[in-house]
């Protein structure tokens, strides 16, 4: 044969195939990592003229579509029709497994398959980060795009996937909010716990006690100007984030980091013991007389870092009136399960006084049908059989809480406090619990990081962002790019399944989207990005 013959040959041999894409499913850089993926041949052609069909009814499905043809129409310019005739199909089947889901990629179709509404939102995000960075692009995706055929089947590892945002030392804005949600849902996170209330802010609109705003939203760390949402924007991001199934849990801190709200209302403050003071040299009162508190004066505004110095006076009906008045109005505007009552570093709080105060307050909470979770220093009270203590570091309380025959949510600061910072150069953050870089936030296993807390001791793991040094969008994002990858991982992954190695490989393909989206993320020395 002549030998330019060959060349042309080949040329024709391969493009007879129908086109191979360059990377195989098995290739994809998806995060969290799926349980299964396996390759078929050929690959699906996303093109000007793929439509979206939905099988199985539910407005929650017509939204999924409708968000799945927004991200590529977004990205390409050309968003796909929702039809009876497409082949990118959304499958609702009749189990009841929600979250799992599997996608069944072959060159006539893709099949989104899930039990529930959440499985297909999680399917959708899947198949978003099989396609080129550009999906992440406004207009820069140019079609067609080639997925390549295969089959994925998944499902989570824990059923709790949440983080924490701390609007309470820094306000950030619903814009800010719903961006955080955004980098969420994209991981399969559905829990965000906004923590609302602090020494330094209270940021949430409560009818019955306006003061709470006027006065304790009024700043934050470092003096700016604070903030608080509204009821109606509380409600706008509830909704937001239940569309992407994340169920918000509020927060208000108590007994301790208070602040706020003492500086509001003098009344919850405890008083002053005149028995201490100017009262006992004026007369002679005999040294056991009891005397109450009284004249309690507002806190000041508090601007700075410090913990553990505040706390409501657990003794008084008022306090308690005050509780259920909040925890009324929020349960109000919050459809999800749960309600966190705080509950940490107490340090002025008496201890007995301590337990009475979150017991009466774990009581009101059931009243208003929510459950209480409460970080770990709850459980030196007696708990509730359904309420959940929130472990940040201290293994006793994890125990305890155990003992109790309660479960514990994951949040070790060591692993999963976003706001620690990489190393002693990290231009933000704190370092009290550790240095965390990103493979210290991959590398530990929920169910094996506490003697005694086995896996079904475990709702799951929460990843926290603390805001005493984080003031804006661009903050947010260095602290938790890339960590809030790792621990998305860690809560759906199966810890056999996880290693280090491919994650941060899977990491550096995942931050091409990430450029295009503008992300300011930490760019670790440990992923060879
Ligand atoms: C401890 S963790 C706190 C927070 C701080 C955080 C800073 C916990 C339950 N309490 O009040 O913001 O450390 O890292």
């Amino acid at each position: 044969m002549k030998s330019y013959l060959i060349p042309i040959l080949l040329l024709i041999l391969f493009s007879s195939c129908g086109s191979q894409p360059e990377e195989s499913l098995t290739e994809k850089s998806i995060i969290p990592l799926p349980r299964e993926v396996s390759n078929g041949s050929g690959s699906f052609q996303i093109n000007q003229s793929s439509s979206i069909k939905i099988e199985g009814s539910g407005e929650g499905i017509d939204w999924i579509a409708s968000f799945l043809a927004d991200e590529i129409g977004k990205a390409s310019g050309s968003t796909p029709a929702v039809s009876d005739g497409g082949t990118i199909i959304l499958q609702r089947t009749s189990g009841t497994n929600y979250e799992a889901y599997s996608i069944d990629i072959s060159e006539e179709s893709i099949i989104l398959s899930s039990d529930g509404e959440p499985g297909l939102f999680y399917a959708v995000q899947t198949l978003l980060q099989t396609l080129p960075p550009e999906i992440a692009s406004n207009g820069q995706l140019e079609l067609p795009v080639e997925i390549p055929a295969g089959k994925i089947i998944d499902e989570p590892e824990y059923g709790y996937r949440g983080s924490m945002l701390d609007v309470a030392r820094h306000f950030f804005s619903v814009e800010d909010v719903k961006h955080y949600i955004d980098i969420m849902a994209r991981l399969k996170y559905n829990f965000f716990h906004l923590h609302l209330s602090d020494d330094q802010g209270w940021r949430i609109e409560i009818k019955s006690w306006p003061k709470l705003t006027e006065i304790g939203g009024s700043t934050e760390v470092g003096g700016g100007e604070g903030g608080f949402y509204t009821q109606e924007e509380y409600r706008e991001i509830v909704n937001y984030a239940a569309q992407r199934y994340i169920t918000v849990v509020p927060e208000i801190d108590m007994p301790g980091h208070t602040n706020a709200a003492l500086a509001s209302y003098a009344e919850l403050n405890p008083g002053v013991n005149l028995a201490n003071g100017v009262l006992d040299s004026l007369t002679k009162l005999p040294l056991d007389y009891d005397m109450p508190l009284v004249n309690p004066q507002p806190a000041e505004l508090y601007t700075g870092i410090e913990v553990g110095f505040s706390t409501f006076a657990t003794d008084l009906p008022l306090t308690y009136q005050f509780v259920d008045d909040v925890v009324r109005e929020i349960v109000e505007l919050t459809p999800g399960p749960y309600f966190h009552i705080g509950g940490d570093e107490s340090h002025v709080t008496e201890k007995g006084d301590y337990i009475n105060f979150v017991e009466r307050a774990q009581e009101i909470v059931a009243k208003y049908g929510k459950i209480s979770i409460g970080w770990d220093e709850v459980a030196t009270t007696t708990l509730r059989p359904e309420n959940i203590a929130q472990y940040w570091g201290d293994d006793e309380n994890a125990l305890l809480a155990v003992e109790q025959g309660n479960k514990v949510l994951m949040s070790p600061a060591k692993k999963t406090y976003m706001d620690m910072q990489y190393d002693s150069t990290t231009y933000l953050g704190l370092h009290w619990a550790a240095y965390i870089e990103v493979d210290d936030a991959y590398n530990w296993d929920p169910a094996n990081y506490l003697e005694g807390i086995e896996k079904e001791n475990i709702l799951g793991v929460e990843t926290p962002l603390w805001s005493e040094t984080i003031t804006n969008r661009e903050e947010i994002e260095y602290m938790i790019f890339p960590r809030i990858y790792a621990t998305a991982e860690v809560a759906w992954t199966p810890s056999s399944m996880r290693n280090f190695n491919n994650f941060s490989e899977r990491l550096a393909s995942a931050s091409k989207r990430w450029d295009v989206r503008g992300i300011n993320y930490y760019k670790s020395p440990r992923v060879n990005w």
